[in-house]
């Protein structure tokens, strides 16, 4: 058996009831054959071995006291994961669904997202199983002040900086650097994603949505076409698809569907952007109620975004969001690229799916890695005590976005796998922690 396979089978057998860290590994391992075949010292140095392992996990509890007075008790996770070639980096998530499993999946992707960005951060991801919705600024504050009281101690601007992700957004970022601040009496660095008025950066609230669109229009300079005249349907209405759609319209697509957990919109008119962030950025509300804004709507509840006809498919919500029926849909109906906003969201059957009907396919941890690489942007900034324009990092951003592009092509391409962004996204992340780790020794 090759060295890839044995080392997947390890770890998916040491990390029993852990599917969508099994699911990451699944994608990732057998992808690296190619490279592998040719460092034999990769597996004389263990690399793989020790890439599949977290440096550090910490899992603790976070009691918080509700508005009615009740203690609450949730649990927290930070996992470290790969420290090779900078200080981990990587968003928290707070969702109910929230357990080792997706913590070390993100975390895992973390590591080679962050290296295809060319900057010098490490891999590492956090999260909780609170659920934000529902609940009042007061108890998130609460909530937001006791996760940081324990995890501030593992954490800092050259060790492990948090930023957002799924129900983290400039809110709780903004009571989590405040505790930390408090605790330690630093004013550093420590957070991305924080307010404009204390040493956030500009672009950081578009980058991941707008780094998906710089993406998108690489793949469609691959294919000799452009925006114009696209359809697009991008799932979910938060931070990552509201910006999506925002640029995917100044591009000249028109953006036809958008979703939350409960349903879907779809407006033939093209979305009414300022609606959605009223709906979400303002009211916190649901998207159902984009009805009201627009006769020309329609909302589906509980319904399959993908059964939408469209030239471009921006899943931009969850994991495991786009699945063997919706990749059926999409091909059926003529899609031509797919682009993942969310981290894996597509099964590895409807990836393969996509791929075999010649759809053009990125995943996540180079479409959606202009989040973080702006994240760096951050840390640069606060690090010098400057800050630039908004130009200029959306200038730096789309940039990046090309070159891992043009990396992650030509990864595929050197490997006689041309045009599997998949493979080569891996190849081109992998090569340089690699390297490193190489390079550091057994640590
Ligand atoms: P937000 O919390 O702002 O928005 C998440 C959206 O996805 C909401 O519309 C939410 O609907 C929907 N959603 C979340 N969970 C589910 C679920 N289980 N089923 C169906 N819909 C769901 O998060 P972001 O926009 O920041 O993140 C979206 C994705 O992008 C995540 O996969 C994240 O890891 C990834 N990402 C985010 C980056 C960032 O900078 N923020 C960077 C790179 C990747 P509802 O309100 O109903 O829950
Ligand atoms: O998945 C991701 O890349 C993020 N949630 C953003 C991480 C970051 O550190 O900006």
């Amino acid at each position: 058996m090759s060295y890839t396979m044995r080392v997947l089978q390890h770890a998916i057998s040491k990390n029993p009831n852990e599917p969508e860290f099994h699911q990451a590994m699944t994608e990732i391992l057998p992808t690296l054959q190619p490279l592998i075949d040719e460092h034999p010292e990769y597996e004389k140095a263990s690399i793989l071995e020790r890439l599949v392992e977290p440096e550090r996990q910490i899992i603790f509890r976070v009691p918080w006291v509700a508005d009615n007075g009740e203690i609450r008790v949730n649990r927290g996770f930070r996992v470290q994961y790969n420290s090779a070639i900078g200080p981990y980096k990587g968003g928290i998530r707070f969702h109910p669904s929230v357990n080792l499993s997706i913590i070390k999946f993100l975390g895992f992707e973390q590591v080679f997202k962050n290296s295809l960005t060319g900057l010098p951060i490490g891999g590492g991801k956090g999260g909780s199983d609170f659920d934000p919705k529902g609940k009042s600024d007061r108890e998130v504050m609460s909530f937001c002040q006791s996760f940081i009281n324990e995890l501030y101690r593992y954490v800092g601007a050259d060790q492990d900086i948090p930023a957002g992700d799924i129900g983290v957004g400039g809110r709780e970022i903004g009571f989590m650097y405040g505790q930390y601040k408090r605790l330690t009496g630093q004013y550093e660095g420590s957070y991305t994603g924080k307010g404009l008025t204390y040493g956030g950066s500009l672009v950081r609230t578009q980058a991941t949505g707008y780094g998906l669109i710089y993406m998108v229009e690489n793949m469609l300079n691959t294919l000799k076409t452009t925006f114009a005249d696209k359809t697009a349907v991008i799932s979910g209405s938060g931070n990552v698809a509201i910006y999506a759609a925002e640029k995917a319209e100044q591009f000249g697509a028109k953006v036809v569907a958008m979703s939350d957990s409960n349903g879907y919109i779809y407006d033939p008119q093209g979305i009414d952007l300022d609606a959605v962030k009223e709906i979400k950025e303002v009211r916190r509300g649901r998207i159902h109620e984009y009805l009201k804004f627009r006769d020309s709507a329609q909302y589906v509840e509980n319904g399959l975004i993908w059964s939408v006809a469209c030239d471009l498919a921006l899943p931009c919500a969850t994991q495991n969001e786009l699945l063997e029926d919706g990749a059926k849909l999409l091909i059926d109906n003529g899609c031509i690229v797919v682009a993942e906003g969310s981290n894996m969201s597509t099964s590895l059957d409807a990836t393969h799916m996509l791929q075999q009907s010649g759809v053009l396919f990125s995943p996540g941890k180079a479409a959606n890695a202009g989040g973080v690489a702006v994240s760096a942007l951050e840390m640069a900034q606060n690090s010098s005590r400057i800050s630039w324009s908004f130009e200029e990092i959306d200038c730096m951003l789309r940039t990046i976005m090309h070159e891992i592009y043009a990396g992650s092509y030509a990864a595929a391409e050197k490997y006689g796998m041309k045009g599997n962004l998949v493979a080569g996204a891996n190849i081109a992340g992998f090569s340089k922690v690699a390297e490193a780790m190489l390079a550091q020794g057994a640590v």
